[in-house]
Protein backbone atom coordinates (compact mmCIF):
# COMPACT_ATOMS: atom_id res chain seq x y z
CA UNK A 1 0.00 0.00 0.00
CA UNK A 2 2.77 2.74 0.57
CA UNK A 3 5.12 1.73 -2.60
CA UNK A 4 4.46 5.36 -3.75
CA UNK A 5 5.43 6.63 0.07
CA UNK A 6 8.85 8.03 -0.92
CA UNK A 7 7.18 9.74 -4.34
CA UNK A 8 4.76 11.76 -2.08
CA UNK A 9 6.82 15.39 -2.27
CA UNK A 10 6.15 18.06 -0.08
CA UNK A 11 5.40 19.97 -3.16
CA UNK A 12 2.08 18.28 -3.44
CA UNK A 13 0.83 18.77 -0.71
CA UNK A 14 1.28 21.91 -0.14
CA UNK A 15 -0.89 21.50 -3.50
CA UNK A 16 -3.45 19.90 -1.82
CA UNK A 17 -3.76 22.07 1.22
CA UNK A 18 -4.17 25.31 -1.10
CA UNK A 19 -7.16 23.37 -3.13
CA UNK A 20 -8.41 23.26 0.51
CA UNK A 21 -8.48 26.55 1.56
CA UNK A 22 -9.30 27.78 -1.37
CA UNK A 23 -12.29 25.38 -1.99
CA UNK A 24 -12.97 25.78 2.07
CA UNK A 25 -12.66 29.83 2.09
CA UNK A 26 -15.14 30.15 -1.24
CA UNK A 27 -18.09 27.99 0.18
CA UNK A 28 -18.38 30.35 2.78
CA UNK A 29 -18.12 33.36 0.46
CA UNK A 30 -20.37 31.79 -1.89
CA UNK A 31 -22.90 30.71 1.45
CA UNK A 32 -23.08 34.57 1.77
CA UNK A 33 -24.62 34.78 -1.58
CA UNK A 34 -26.54 32.34 -0.58
CA UNK A 35 -27.73 34.16 2.82
CA UNK A 36 -28.38 37.57 0.40
CA UNK A 37 -30.77 35.81 -1.96
CA UNK A 38 -32.84 33.96 0.87
CA UNK A 39 -33.08 37.85 2.34
CA UNK A 40 -34.20 39.33 -0.81
CA UNK A 41 -36.91 36.75 -1.63
CA UNK A 42 -37.85 37.02 1.85
CA UNK A 43 -38.51 40.60 1.67
CA UNK A 44 -36.43 41.69 4.77
CA UNK A 45 -33.35 42.99 1.72
CA UNK A 46 -33.76 45.30 -1.21
CA UNK A 47 -32.15 43.83 -3.44
CA UNK A 48 -32.46 44.62 -7.39
CA UNK A 49 -33.87 41.71 -9.48
CA UNK A 50 -30.36 41.61 -11.63
CA UNK A 51 -28.48 41.64 -8.63
CA UNK A 52 -30.70 38.54 -7.48
CA UNK A 53 -29.73 36.68 -11.01
CA UNK A 54 -26.11 37.43 -10.52
CA UNK A 55 -26.08 36.17 -6.93
CA UNK A 56 -27.95 32.98 -8.39
CA UNK A 57 -25.47 32.53 -10.94
CA UNK A 58 -22.31 33.41 -8.86
CA UNK A 59 -23.50 31.06 -5.31
CA UNK A 60 -24.28 28.27 -8.17
CA UNK A 61 -21.29 28.51 -10.30
CA UNK A 62 -19.40 28.96 -7.35
CA UNK A 63 -20.60 26.47 -4.94
CA UNK A 64 -20.40 23.54 -7.70
CA UNK A 65 -16.60 25.05 -8.78
CA UNK A 66 -14.94 24.85 -5.15
CA UNK A 67 -16.56 21.63 -4.11
CA UNK A 68 -15.39 19.99 -7.19
CA UNK A 69 -11.95 21.67 -6.90
CA UNK A 70 -12.15 20.07 -2.79
CA UNK A 71 -13.37 17.35 -3.94
CA UNK A 72 -10.51 16.63 -6.62
CA UNK A 73 -8.09 17.10 -3.85
CA UNK A 74 -9.17 14.42 -1.86
CA UNK A 75 -9.44 11.93 -4.62
CA UNK A 76 -5.93 12.98 -5.85
CA UNK A 77 -4.43 12.86 -2.41
CA UNK A 78 -5.42 8.94 -1.36
CA UNK A 79 -5.19 7.46 -5.46
CA UNK A 80 -1.58 8.89 -5.17
CA UNK A 81 -1.04 6.14 -2.93
CA UNK A 82 -1.36 3.42 -5.64
CA UNK A 83 -0.66 5.24 -8.88
CA UNK A 84 1.44 7.72 -10.07
CA UNK A 85 -0.11 10.76 -10.72
CA UNK A 86 1.41 14.09 -12.23
CA UNK A 87 2.04 16.22 -10.11
CA UNK A 88 2.27 19.36 -12.68
CA UNK A 89 -1.25 18.26 -13.93
CA UNK A 90 -2.54 18.75 -10.33
CA UNK A 91 -0.80 22.43 -10.32
CA UNK A 92 -2.32 23.15 -13.65
CA UNK A 93 -5.64 22.47 -12.74
CA UNK A 94 -5.33 24.76 -9.94
CA UNK A 95 -3.74 27.57 -12.03
CA UNK A 96 -6.15 27.27 -14.64
CA UNK A 97 -9.39 26.95 -12.15
CA UNK A 98 -8.49 30.53 -10.66
CA UNK A 99 -8.08 32.12 -13.95
CA UNK A 100 -11.37 30.61 -15.24
CA UNK A 101 -13.15 32.15 -11.50
CA UNK A 102 -11.46 35.25 -12.27
CA UNK A 103 -12.86 35.53 -15.83
CA UNK A 104 -16.65 34.29 -14.63
CA UNK A 105 -16.20 36.88 -11.37
CA UNK A 106 -15.67 39.39 -13.68
CA UNK A 107 -18.00 38.40 -16.51
CA UNK A 108 -20.80 38.17 -13.47
CA UNK A 109 -19.96 41.67 -11.25
CA UNK A 110 -18.47 43.74 -13.67
CA UNK A 111 -20.47 42.85 -17.11
CA UNK A 112 -23.60 41.67 -15.35
CA UNK A 113 -24.15 38.03 -16.66
CA UNK A 114 -27.11 36.02 -14.75
CA UNK A 115 -27.71 33.01 -16.67
CA UNK A 116 -27.51 30.88 -13.70
CA UNK A 117 -24.78 28.06 -13.95
CA UNK A 118 -26.77 26.43 -16.74
CA UNK A 119 -25.96 28.96 -19.27
CA UNK A 120 -29.00 27.14 -21.45
CA UNK A 121 -28.76 28.32 -24.73
CA UNK A 122 -29.60 30.65 -26.08
CA UNK A 123 -29.69 32.90 -22.63
CA UNK A 124 -26.06 33.52 -23.25
CA UNK A 125 -26.93 35.53 -26.63
CA UNK A 126 -30.19 36.58 -26.38
CA UNK A 127 -30.56 37.80 -22.24
CA UNK A 128 -33.12 41.14 -23.71
CA UNK A 129 -30.32 43.44 -22.84
CA UNK A 130 -29.93 42.56 -19.21
CA UNK A 131 -26.00 42.10 -20.10
CA UNK A 132 -23.98 42.24 -23.42
CA UNK A 133 -21.77 40.20 -25.28
CA UNK A 134 -18.85 40.74 -22.90
CA UNK A 135 -19.90 39.45 -20.06
CA UNK A 136 -21.28 36.17 -21.74
CA UNK A 137 -17.89 36.00 -23.25
CA UNK A 138 -16.09 36.10 -19.84
CA UNK A 139 -18.40 33.57 -18.22
CA UNK A 140 -18.58 31.17 -20.91
CA UNK A 141 -14.68 31.26 -21.63
CA UNK A 142 -13.78 31.32 -18.03
CA UNK A 143 -15.93 28.08 -17.66
CA UNK A 144 -14.25 26.29 -20.76
CA UNK A 145 -11.01 27.28 -19.02
CA UNK A 146 -11.98 25.87 -15.80
CA UNK A 147 -13.20 22.88 -17.67
CA UNK A 148 -9.94 22.07 -19.29
CA UNK A 149 -8.34 22.22 -15.63
CA UNK A 150 -10.45 19.67 -14.70
CA UNK A 151 -10.06 17.46 -17.80
CA UNK A 152 -6.42 17.44 -17.77
CA UNK A 153 -6.87 16.30 -14.56
CA UNK A 154 -9.24 13.30 -15.24
CA UNK A 155 -7.24 12.35 -18.32
CA UNK A 156 -4.44 11.95 -16.16
CA UNK A 157 -5.75 10.06 -13.71
CA UNK A 158 -7.38 7.61 -16.10
CA UNK A 159 -3.77 7.53 -17.77
CA UNK A 160 -2.14 6.30 -14.22
CA UNK A 161 -4.98 3.77 -13.51
CA UNK A 162 -4.58 2.46 -16.87
CA UNK A 163 -1.10 2.02 -16.95
CA UNK A 164 -1.38 0.41 -13.64
CA UNK A 165 -4.16 -1.82 -13.88
CA UNK A 166 -4.27 -2.13 -17.59
CA UNK A 167 -7.36 -0.54 -18.25
CA UNK A 168 -10.61 1.30 -16.86
CA UNK A 169 -12.74 -1.66 -16.98
CA UNK A 170 -9.72 -3.47 -14.62
CA UNK A 171 -10.04 -0.36 -12.36
CA UNK A 172 -13.70 -0.92 -11.77
CA UNK A 173 -12.98 -4.37 -11.27
CA UNK A 174 -14.50 -6.06 -14.18
CA UNK A 175 -12.05 -9.06 -14.07
CA UNK A 176 -12.99 -9.82 -10.77
CA UNK A 177 -16.89 -9.48 -11.37
CA UNK A 178 -16.68 -11.80 -14.60
CA UNK A 179 -14.70 -14.31 -12.05
CA UNK A 180 -11.49 -13.91 -14.08
CA UNK A 181 -9.71 -12.63 -11.16
CA UNK A 182 -10.24 -13.45 -7.47
CA UNK A 183 -12.13 -11.08 -5.36
CA UNK A 184 -9.05 -11.15 -3.29
CA UNK A 185 -7.21 -9.76 -6.29
CA UNK A 186 -9.58 -6.45 -6.11
CA UNK A 187 -8.20 -3.48 -6.91
CA UNK A 188 -8.35 -0.98 -4.45
CA UNK A 189 -11.79 1.12 -3.03
CA UNK A 190 -10.01 4.19 -3.93
CA UNK A 191 -8.96 3.33 -7.46
CA UNK A 192 -12.37 2.06 -8.33
CA UNK A 193 -14.08 5.08 -7.20
CA UNK A 194 -11.40 7.19 -9.15
CA UNK A 195 -12.19 4.76 -12.16
CA UNK A 196 -15.78 5.51 -12.20
CA UNK A 197 -14.80 9.44 -11.25
CA UNK A 198 -12.66 9.71 -14.75
CA UNK A 199 -15.08 7.65 -16.97
CA UNK A 200 -18.38 10.20 -15.93
CA UNK A 201 -16.14 13.20 -15.87
CA UNK A 202 -14.14 12.97 -19.14
CA UNK A 203 -17.89 12.58 -20.69
CA UNK A 204 -19.12 15.53 -18.80
CA UNK A 205 -16.58 17.78 -19.17
CA UNK A 206 -15.99 16.81 -23.19
CA UNK A 207 -19.80 17.42 -23.58
CA UNK A 208 -19.41 21.11 -21.77
CA UNK A 209 -16.65 21.73 -23.85
CA UNK A 210 -18.35 21.38 -26.59
CA UNK A 211 -21.66 23.49 -25.80
CA UNK A 212 -19.53 26.07 -24.01
CA UNK A 213 -17.87 26.29 -27.74
CA UNK A 214 -21.19 26.24 -29.24
CA UNK A 215 -22.68 29.41 -27.17
CA UNK A 216 -19.36 31.09 -27.68
CA UNK A 217 -19.85 31.27 -31.18
CA UNK A 218 -23.59 32.19 -31.00
CA UNK A 219 -22.54 35.27 -28.68
CA UNK A 220 -20.41 36.14 -31.39
CA UNK A 221 -22.19 35.35 -34.46
CA UNK A 222 -26.37 35.38 -33.37
CA UNK A 223 -26.28 33.96 -36.86
CA UNK A 224 -24.95 30.82 -35.94
CA UNK A 225 -27.76 28.93 -34.40
CA UNK A 226 -27.98 25.27 -33.30
CA UNK A 227 -30.16 22.78 -31.92
CA UNK A 228 -31.77 23.47 -28.70
CA UNK A 229 -32.72 20.51 -27.63
CA UNK A 230 -29.19 19.23 -28.11
CA UNK A 231 -27.95 22.01 -26.51
CA UNK A 232 -30.20 21.19 -23.55
CA UNK A 233 -28.84 17.52 -23.72
CA UNK A 234 -25.30 18.76 -23.49
CA UNK A 235 -25.38 21.20 -20.74
CA UNK A 236 -26.79 18.76 -18.24
CA UNK A 237 -24.92 15.96 -19.81
CA UNK A 238 -22.13 18.60 -18.52
CA UNK A 239 -24.24 20.05 -15.47
CA UNK A 240 -25.82 16.55 -13.99
CA UNK A 241 -22.63 14.46 -14.39
CA UNK A 242 -19.84 17.01 -12.71
CA UNK A 243 -22.22 18.10 -9.88
CA UNK A 244 -23.36 14.65 -9.00
CA UNK A 245 -19.44 13.60 -9.48
CA UNK A 246 -18.07 15.49 -6.47
CA UNK A 247 -19.81 13.40 -3.78
CA UNK A 248 -18.44 10.20 -5.39
CA UNK A 249 -14.55 11.52 -5.17
CA UNK A 250 -15.38 12.50 -1.43
CA UNK A 251 -16.66 8.98 -0.67
CA UNK A 252 -13.21 7.99 -0.97
CA UNK A 253 -12.34 10.26 2.00
CA UNK A 254 -14.99 7.74 3.66
CA UNK A 255 -13.56 4.70 2.65
CA UNK A 256 -9.72 5.58 3.24
CA UNK A 257 -10.64 7.82 6.06
CA UNK A 258 -12.81 5.30 8.42
CA UNK A 259 -10.48 2.26 7.18
CA UNK A 260 -7.32 3.87 9.13
CA UNK A 261 -9.24 4.89 12.35
CA UNK A 262 -10.55 1.65 13.07
CA UNK A 263 -7.53 -0.45 11.61
CA UNK A 264 -9.87 -2.18 8.98
CA UNK A 265 -9.23 -2.70 5.82
CA UNK A 266 -12.43 -1.68 3.54
CA UNK A 267 -12.94 -4.99 1.60
CA UNK A 268 -13.73 -4.52 -2.25
CA UNK A 269 -16.11 -7.51 -2.97
CA UNK A 270 -18.48 -8.47 -5.79
CA UNK A 271 -21.09 -6.43 -4.78
CA UNK A 272 -19.20 -3.34 -4.00
CA UNK A 273 -17.88 -3.70 -8.06
CA UNK A 274 -21.20 -4.14 -9.29
CA UNK A 275 -22.71 -1.34 -7.40
CA UNK A 276 -19.70 1.48 -8.58
CA UNK A 277 -20.44 -0.03 -11.97
CA UNK A 278 -24.15 0.53 -12.00
CA UNK A 279 -23.32 3.59 -10.51
CA UNK A 280 -21.42 4.29 -13.05
CA UNK A 281 -23.57 3.92 -16.26
CA UNK A 282 -26.18 5.18 -14.35
CA UNK A 283 -24.92 8.41 -13.73
CA UNK A 284 -23.72 8.76 -17.45
CA UNK A 285 -27.38 8.47 -18.34
CA UNK A 286 -29.74 10.22 -15.89
CA UNK A 287 -29.32 13.63 -16.81
CA UNK A 288 -32.44 13.39 -18.83
CA UNK A 289 -34.66 13.76 -15.95
CA UNK A 290 -33.51 17.75 -16.53
CA UNK A 291 -35.43 16.79 -19.78
CA UNK A 292 -38.87 15.51 -18.21
CA UNK A 293 -40.85 18.53 -19.48
CA UNK A 294 -38.87 18.53 -22.65
CA UNK A 295 -41.84 17.12 -24.81
CA UNK A 296 -40.21 16.81 -27.51
CA UNK A 297 -37.47 14.53 -26.46
CA UNK A 298 -38.34 11.04 -27.31
CA UNK A 299 -40.08 8.91 -24.75
CA UNK A 300 -38.22 6.00 -24.17
CA UNK A 301 -35.71 8.28 -22.87
CA UNK A 302 -37.56 10.09 -20.35
CA UNK A 303 -38.99 6.55 -18.71
CA UNK A 304 -35.49 5.55 -18.54
CA UNK A 305 -34.35 9.19 -17.13
CA UNK A 306 -37.10 8.23 -14.70
CA UNK A 307 -36.71 4.78 -14.00
CA UNK A 308 -33.02 5.33 -13.71
CA UNK A 309 -33.17 8.10 -11.92
CA UNK A 310 -34.65 6.18 -8.62
CA UNK A 311 -31.60 3.77 -8.69
CA UNK A 312 -28.68 6.36 -9.61
CA UNK A 313 -26.63 6.66 -7.02
CA UNK A 314 -28.47 4.35 -4.73
CA UNK A 315 -25.89 1.22 -5.16
CA UNK A 316 -23.07 3.17 -4.36
CA UNK A 317 -25.05 4.59 -1.30
CA UNK A 318 -26.35 1.21 0.25
CA UNK A 319 -23.28 -0.34 -0.52
CA UNK A 320 -21.24 2.16 1.40
CA UNK A 321 -23.65 2.89 3.77
CA UNK A 322 -23.32 -0.72 5.17
CA UNK A 323 -19.89 -0.69 4.74
CA UNK A 324 -19.64 2.35 7.25
CA UNK A 325 -21.46 0.92 9.61
CA UNK A 326 -19.74 -2.66 9.36
CA UNK A 327 -16.19 -0.96 9.49
CA UNK A 328 -17.03 0.95 12.60
CA UNK A 329 -19.50 -1.89 14.04
CA UNK A 330 -17.72 -2.90 17.51
CA UNK A 331 -14.62 -1.37 16.19
CA UNK A 332 -13.66 0.35 19.20
CA UNK A 333 -13.26 3.97 17.19
CA UNK A 334 -12.90 7.00 18.96
CA UNK A 335 -14.90 9.63 17.30
CA UNK A 336 -13.41 13.17 16.36
CA UNK A 337 -14.30 15.76 13.99
CA UNK A 338 -12.56 14.28 11.11
CA UNK A 339 -14.37 10.96 11.66
CA UNK A 340 -17.30 12.77 12.97
CA UNK A 341 -17.89 14.88 9.68
CA UNK A 342 -17.01 11.42 7.77
CA UNK A 343 -20.17 10.11 9.25
CA UNK A 344 -22.28 12.92 9.05
CA UNK A 345 -21.61 12.95 5.53
CA UNK A 346 -23.48 9.43 5.09
CA UNK A 347 -26.53 10.63 7.09
CA UNK A 348 -26.49 13.96 4.69
CA UNK A 349 -26.26 11.62 1.91
CA UNK A 350 -29.27 9.04 2.56
CA UNK A 351 -31.46 11.66 3.74
CA UNK A 352 -30.77 14.06 0.88
CA UNK A 353 -31.40 11.08 -1.40
CA UNK A 354 -35.00 10.34 -0.56
CA UNK A 355 -36.59 14.01 -2.01
CA UNK A 356 -34.66 13.40 -5.03
CA UNK A 357 -36.05 10.11 -5.37
CA UNK A 358 -39.32 11.56 -4.62
CA UNK A 359 -38.92 14.64 -7.52
CA UNK A 360 -37.77 11.81 -10.28
CA UNK A 361 -41.24 10.68 -10.15
CA UNK A 362 -42.65 11.75 -13.46
CA UNK A 363 -46.01 12.98 -12.18
CA UNK A 364 -44.74 14.73 -8.89
CA UNK A 365 -41.97 16.00 -11.24
CA UNK A 366 -44.24 17.82 -13.51
CA UNK A 367 -45.50 19.55 -10.01
CA UNK A 368 -42.43 19.86 -7.92
CA UNK A 369 -39.21 20.42 -10.48
CA UNK A 370 -39.69 24.01 -10.92
CA UNK A 371 -40.18 24.70 -7.28
CA UNK A 372 -37.72 25.04 -4.04
CA UNK A 373 -38.21 21.26 -3.76
CA UNK A 374 -35.19 20.58 -5.53
CA UNK A 375 -32.80 22.66 -3.97
CA UNK A 376 -34.19 21.28 -0.92
CA UNK A 377 -33.17 18.16 -2.05
CA UNK A 378 -29.58 19.11 -3.41
CA UNK A 379 -29.13 21.30 -0.36
CA UNK A 380 -29.10 18.37 1.84
CA UNK A 381 -26.78 16.22 0.12
CA UNK A 382 -24.18 18.61 -1.28
CA UNK A 383 -24.21 20.37 2.30
CA UNK A 384 -24.39 17.81 4.98
CA UNK A 385 -23.23 14.84 2.15
CA UNK A 386 -20.51 16.17 -0.14
CA UNK A 387 -19.19 19.42 1.67
CA UNK A 388 -18.87 17.21 5.02
CA UNK A 389 -16.62 14.82 3.22
CA UNK A 390 -14.50 17.68 2.76
CA UNK A 391 -14.57 19.39 6.21
CA UNK A 392 -14.08 16.12 7.35
CA UNK A 393 -10.77 15.21 4.96
CA UNK A 394 -9.49 19.04 6.45
CA UNK A 395 -9.70 17.84 10.08
CA UNK A 396 -7.93 14.41 9.13
CA UNK A 397 -5.08 15.72 7.53
CA UNK A 398 -4.50 18.31 9.84
CA UNK A 399 -4.32 15.79 12.55
CA UNK A 400 -2.32 13.44 10.46
CA UNK A 401 0.13 16.25 9.54
CA UNK A 402 0.66 18.44 12.73
CA UNK A 403 0.01 18.11 16.50
CA UNK A 404 -2.85 20.43 16.53
CA UNK A 405 -6.10 19.91 18.90
CA UNK A 406 -9.98 20.57 18.69
CA UNK A 407 -11.36 22.19 21.25
CA UNK A 408 -15.03 22.28 22.36
CA UNK A 409 -15.59 24.93 19.73
CA UNK A 410 -14.77 22.84 16.73
CA UNK A 411 -17.52 20.38 18.39
CA UNK A 412 -20.13 22.88 18.57
CA UNK A 413 -19.34 24.00 15.32
CA UNK A 414 -19.94 20.28 14.10
CA UNK A 415 -23.15 20.24 15.98
CA UNK A 416 -24.17 23.79 14.41
CA UNK A 417 -23.11 23.08 10.84
CA UNK A 418 -25.37 19.92 10.89
CA UNK A 419 -28.33 22.03 12.16
CA UNK A 420 -27.55 25.15 9.91
CA UNK A 421 -27.73 22.59 6.41
CA UNK A 422 -31.01 20.80 8.24
CA UNK A 423 -32.40 23.74 8.48
CA UNK A 424 -31.35 25.75 5.10
CA UNK A 425 -32.79 22.51 3.18
CA UNK A 426 -35.82 22.45 5.12
CA UNK A 427 -37.17 25.74 4.41
CA UNK A 428 -35.99 24.70 0.82
CA UNK A 429 -38.38 21.82 1.35
CA UNK A 430 -40.94 23.31 3.04
CA UNK A 431 -41.00 26.57 0.42
CA UNK A 432 -41.02 23.42 -2.30
CA UNK A 433 -44.02 22.10 -0.76
CA UNK A 434 -46.37 25.53 -0.61
CA UNK A 435 -45.66 25.18 -4.30
CA UNK A 436 -42.65 28.55 -4.22
CA UNK A 437 -41.05 28.37 -7.69
CA UNK A 438 -37.43 27.99 -7.42
CA UNK A 439 -34.87 31.09 -9.21
CA UNK A 440 -37.55 33.78 -8.45
CA UNK A 441 -35.82 37.02 -7.03
CA UNK A 442 -39.22 38.01 -5.14
CA UNK A 443 -41.39 35.80 -3.39
CA UNK A 444 -45.54 36.65 -2.91
CA UNK A 445 -45.98 37.27 1.14
CA UNK A 446 -46.79 33.81 1.85
CA UNK A 447 -43.89 32.31 0.47
CA UNK A 448 -41.37 34.54 2.74
CA UNK A 449 -41.06 33.29 6.27
CA UNK A 450 -39.26 30.04 5.22
CA UNK A 451 -37.09 32.03 3.28
CA UNK A 452 -36.11 34.14 6.30
CA UNK A 453 -35.95 30.72 8.61
CA UNK A 454 -33.50 29.45 5.89
CA UNK A 455 -31.29 32.85 5.84
CA UNK A 456 -31.16 32.33 9.67
CA UNK A 457 -30.07 28.98 9.66
CA UNK A 458 -27.45 29.78 6.94
CA UNK A 459 -25.91 32.30 8.98
CA UNK A 460 -25.32 29.44 11.39
CA UNK A 461 -23.31 27.50 8.49
CA UNK A 462 -21.31 30.26 8.11
CA UNK A 463 -20.22 30.88 11.76
CA UNK A 464 -19.99 26.98 11.64
CA UNK A 465 -17.76 26.56 8.59
CA UNK A 466 -15.51 29.84 9.97
CA UNK A 467 -14.71 27.42 12.90
CA UNK A 468 -13.80 24.19 10.59
CA UNK A 469 -11.70 27.10 8.38
CA UNK A 470 -9.77 28.89 11.17
CA UNK A 471 -8.77 25.33 12.37
CA UNK A 472 -7.33 24.60 8.92
CA UNK A 473 -5.89 27.61 8.97
CA UNK A 474 -4.46 27.33 12.19
CA UNK A 475 -2.66 23.71 11.23
CA UNK A 476 -1.24 25.23 8.20
CA UNK A 477 1.02 27.36 10.70
CA UNK A 478 2.13 24.41 12.83
CA UNK A 479 2.50 21.43 10.00
CA UNK A 480 5.26 19.07 10.16
CA UNK A 481 7.98 20.48 8.00
CA UNK A 482 9.20 17.16 7.03
CA UNK A 483 8.83 15.42 3.75
CA UNK A 484 6.21 12.49 4.95
CA UNK A 485 2.95 12.06 5.49
CA UNK A 486 1.96 8.28 5.51
CA UNK A 487 4.10 7.86 8.66
CA UNK A 488 1.48 5.70 10.00
CA UNK A 489 0.87 7.54 13.17
CA UNK A 490 -2.37 6.20 14.97
CA UNK A 491 -5.01 8.07 14.69
CA UNK A 492 -7.61 7.01 16.71
C1 LIG B 1 -25.55 28.55 4.00
C2 LIG B 1 -25.75 27.71 3.07
C3 LIG B 1 -26.50 28.00 1.78
C4 LIG B 1 -27.49 28.92 1.52
C5 LIG B 1 -28.14 29.91 2.46
C6 LIG B 1 -27.87 28.75 0.12
C7 LIG B 1 -28.86 29.48 -0.53
C8 LIG B 1 -29.26 29.27 -1.83
C9 LIG B 1 -30.35 29.95 -2.48
C10 LIG B 1 -31.25 31.01 -1.84
C11 LIG B 1 -30.47 29.46 -3.74
C12 LIG B 1 -31.50 29.86 -4.80
C13 LIG B 1 -32.79 29.14 -4.58
C14 LIG B 1 -33.83 29.50 -5.59
O1 LIG B 1 -33.82 28.88 -6.67
O2 LIG B 1 -34.67 30.36 -5.32
C15 LIG B 1 -29.43 28.46 -3.90
C16 LIG B 1 -29.21 27.74 -5.06
C17 LIG B 1 -28.14 26.86 -5.23
N1 LIG B 1 -27.22 26.48 -4.28
FE1 LIG B 1 -27.14 27.13 -2.36
N2 LIG B 1 -27.08 27.76 -0.41
C18 LIG B 1 -26.24 27.30 0.56
C19 LIG B 1 -25.30 26.29 0.42
C20 LIG B 1 -25.00 25.63 -0.76
C21 LIG B 1 -24.01 24.59 -0.90
C22 LIG B 1 -23.16 24.05 0.24
C23 LIG B 1 -24.02 24.22 -2.21
C24 LIG B 1 -23.19 23.18 -2.94
C25 LIG B 1 -22.04 22.75 -2.54
C26 LIG B 1 -25.00 25.03 -2.90
C27 LIG B 1 -25.30 24.95 -4.24
C28 LIG B 1 -26.34 25.60 -4.86
C29 LIG B 1 -26.71 25.41 -6.25
C30 LIG B 1 -26.01 24.49 -7.26
C31 LIG B 1 -27.84 26.20 -6.49
C32 LIG B 1 -28.65 26.31 -7.78
C33 LIG B 1 -28.38 27.57 -8.51
C34 LIG B 1 -29.34 27.71 -9.67
O3 LIG B 1 -30.55 27.49 -9.50
O4 LIG B 1 -28.86 28.03 -10.76
N3 LIG B 1 -25.58 25.87 -1.99
N4 LIG B 1 -28.71 28.35 -2.72
CU1 LIG C 1 -29.63 15.75 -12.32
Amino acid sequence: MDTMKQKISRSSNNLIVTYLSFGGIVILVMMIFGILMLLAQGGVLNLPPASFYQFLTIHGTGMIGASALAASSVMWYFLRKYVELSTKVFLWNLVLFTIGVLMVIIGVFSFEYASAWTFLYPLPALSGNAWGTTGALLYLFGMLILGIGFLLLFLDTGRAIIRKYGSLSKGLGWDVISGKKAEKDSPPSTVVASTMVTIVNVSALTAGAIVLIMNVINVINPAFTFDPLLAKNLTFAFGHIFANSIIYMGVIAVYEILSKYTNRPWKVNKPFLIAWTMSTVFTLVIYTHHMLMDTAMPKWMLIMGQVLSYANGLPVLVITAYGALMIVYKSGIKWDMGSGLIFLSMFGWVVGVVPAIVDATIVVNHVMHNTKWVPGHFHMYMGLGACAMIFGFMYYIAKEDSNITTTLIDKLAFIGYTAAIIGVSGSFLVSGALSTPRRWATHFPEWMAPANFGAAAGALAVFSLAVFILHFIRYIGKRNKTDNVYKGKKLA
